[in-house]
């Protein structure tokens, strides 16, 4: 049989992404349109390098159906038909023909896919000198010291894996944004960069801090309804989009966590919005207003993005799209949806998930977040948001994510942005192909036993680190281990994950129900009630919801304490599986990468038992019970 270390492709490079592989002395016969462009001139040079079928000639149409960035493929007796409605449509169709030769499928009569999104936006929390929020795979692979005269070959290859995705736009900088962004000087930076994407079909935009005409040019004030901040804001968009005349617009975080915001002087989030997305709108810009907003003085986090925005539905402009994180607190490793879907029914909304680990065990752990944003959208649905956006985990490590399966995550990001109702299976599928088997004859058996331990990854970390509804165990700061026991004296009571498991002798969980914070409330009637009761609220979302007696008898006729106790070994036992499974792959990849993953994986279950043993033997100081026979006990 041939495995894969006996294919030439078989040597494993993180670097290359799921890129398509350049054929040597290839014949591919490619017949672009007349009416070139510089996108249109990429399809054709990615097709000539790497298309091994047979001849494909790209046409323009008019198909109204196919909206701005859909392609038809129609492969026929002698060539193979690429149709779109633009350049870009035609890069995608490239991209996915690429794919499905790579994966060895054979062509169906017509493949006809135009996305559920138009804007399909990567957010990177990169910050000026380089330093990432949030960043496990090394530094920002922007590197503003060099730019605009030195160009890296890796913003061209970063454009290029996203338009293979169909990533079609990038939020350069972090949220927590510098005001020099937008001065004159890195305004030329981006443009570079910008001149790098634009091919590639993707736009890009800055996070702007809104107090930024205080900062850059000493205006006495950044209130949106002052005459010169509102000069300001129009000149700064003349200015941008002199130099980049289809920059994409604003991101901004405003009042949340110590940034500035329209508030610091008694103005709404509408306000500030607004006055930004009117400086933008004579030149097509948009402002992506982010929701995450929370205080010390909440009864209940969860509750405060809907109590500031949602009486805000109908008063945004029409280029505001208010971006949503995917649950009301913070990427947790399992969050509810945001009830904020749903409730401004006036209001374009777009979510935002988080691609980077920043919960889920940085770049050591292997979850595959498939599934959790699939979750999200079993109960929102896609239709009835605008546009999608993840918090990037690319830096500049070799294989640009650190962990190789987090590759997957960002390749996964694209798909279901492209189109939510893909499986998590499939992309894994696809994803695999592509990256750690490629060139390599894996047996199907090889490839399904991955693709469940990816699809099981998930699941298993939430079970090891909080499961049952469990959220913010974390330690302070980096978020990495557990310390569900921490209290920092003078510290704010909402970054204490005492304040989110309200653990006592009597019980643990937080009551939203109607009978506490009544969190409960903010959801629809029928979900509410549901959740509302905790015999037929979702075990996975019991004590999100709750607060229980330890002995509390489960419909499964568990009580809590056993069925937690048993959730934390679950965790352990599956991610020791996965290790133990992982050896069935050896044969098939690259022995370097073999190692690296096995190695990161006894990580894991190094971590998984800390946080078993460290969660279970504090919570066991309040309940005072024994631990089930059927698991380890923590040590
Ligand atoms: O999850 C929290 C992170 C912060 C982040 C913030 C946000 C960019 O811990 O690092 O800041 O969310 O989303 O604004």
């Amino acid at each position: 049989m041939l495995t894969c270390m006996s294919a030439k492709a078989s040597v494993y490079d993180g670097s290359r992404l799921w890129l398509p592989q350049p054929v040597e002395n290839n014949a591919a016969v490619i017949k672009a349109p007349k009416s070139s462009s510089a996108t249109i001139n990429v399809a054709t040079a990615e097709l000539r390098s790497s298309w091994t079928g047979a001849p494909v000639e790209m046409k323009l149409i008019k198909d109204k159906s196919l909206g701005r960035d859909g392609f038809i493929i129609t492969p026929g007796k002698d060539k193979v038909t690429l149709t779109a409605n633009s350049a870009p449509g035609l890069l995608y169709g490239a991209y996915r023909l690429l794919a499905m030769q790579t994966a060895g499928k054979s062509l169906p009569n017509e493949i006809r896919e135009v996305p559920s999104y138009d804007l399909r936006i990567l957010n990177h929390w990169d910050n000026l000198d380089r330093t990432i929020e949030r960043g496990y795979s090394g530094s920002s692979i922007w590197v503003w010291d060099e730019l605009p005269a030195t160009i890296s070959p890796r913003y061209k290859e970063y454009a290029r894996a996203n338009a293979a995705v169909g990533i079609n736009g990038v939020v350069l900088n972090n949220v927590n944004a510098s005001s020099s962004i937008l001065s004159a000087g890195y305004l030329h930076k981006v443009k570079a960069i910008a001149d790098i994407f634009r091919p590639y079909g993707i736009k890009v935009y800055l996070s702007a801090n809104f107090a930024a005409p205080m900062q850059l040019d000493s205006l006495p004030t950044a209130d949106p309804l002052d005459r010169q901040v509102i000069k300001w804001w129009k000149d700064k968009a003349s200015e941008i989009y002199r130099l980049i005349p289809d920059f994409g617009g604003f991101l901004v975080k405003a009042n949340s966590e110590g940034q500035p915001g329209p508030c610091d002087f008694d103005r709404s989030h509408a306000q500030g919005a607004n006055m930004m997305a009117r400086a933008l709108k004579p030149h097509g810009g948009i402002v992506m207003w982010r929701a995450f907003v929370y205080s010390p003085a909440d009864a209940d986090r969860a509750k405060q993005a809907y109590i500031e925005f949602q009486p805000l539905d109908g008063q945004f402009d029409d280029n505001v799209i208010v971006q949503i994180k995917n649950g009301p607190v913070d990427f947790q490793p399992r969050e509810p949806y945001s009830p904020l879907f749903g409730a401004m029914p006036s209001t374009d909304c777009m979510v935002e998930f988080q691609i980077t680990q920043e919960y889920l065990g940085h770049s050591n752990h292997l979850a595959y977040l498939a599934p959790m944003w699939k979750e999200f959208f079993s109960y929102v649905n896609p239709k009835s948001i605008k546009a999608v956006a993840g918090v990037a985990n690319v830096g500049d490590d070799t294989n640009w994510t650190g962990h190789p399966f987090a590759q997957a995550n960002w390749y996964a990001f694209g798909r279901l942005a492209w189109n939510p109702a893909l499986t998590g299976e499939d992309i894994a599928d696809e994803w695999l192909s592509q990256t750690i088997f490629n060139g390599c004859n894996v047996p199907a058996e090889i490839t399904a036993e991955v693709i469940d331990i990816m699809m099981r990854s998930r699941e298993a970390v939430v079970d090891y680190m909080m499961p049952m509804g469990l959220h913010h165990l974390f330690a302070f700061g980096h978020h990495y281990g557990p310390e569900p026991w921490c209290a920092i004296e003078g510290g704010r009571p909402d970054w204490m994950p005492s304040y989110y498991h309200r653990a006592d002798s009597a019980g643990i969980g937080f009551d939203r129900s109607s009978k506490g914070s009544n969190a409960i409330g903010q959801y629809p009637d029928n979900l509410a009630k549901r959740l509302d009761n905790p015999a037929l609220c979702p075990e996975e979302f019991l004590l999100w919801f709750h607060h229980l007696p330890w002995e509390y008898q489960l419909p499964s006729g568990d009580t809590l304490w056993d069925s937690l106790c048993r959730h934390y070994e679950r965790g352990v036992v599956e991610t020791r599986d996965f290790q133990r499974r992982w050896e069935h792959v050896q044969p098939y990849v690259d022995p370097a990468l073999f190692d690296d993953i096995q190695r990161r994986l006894k990580t894991q279950v190094r971590d998984a038992i800390w946080w078993k043993d460290g969660c279970l033997l504090y919570f066991q100081e309040l309940s005072r019970l024994p631990f089930p026979d059927d698991i380890t006990p923590p040590v």
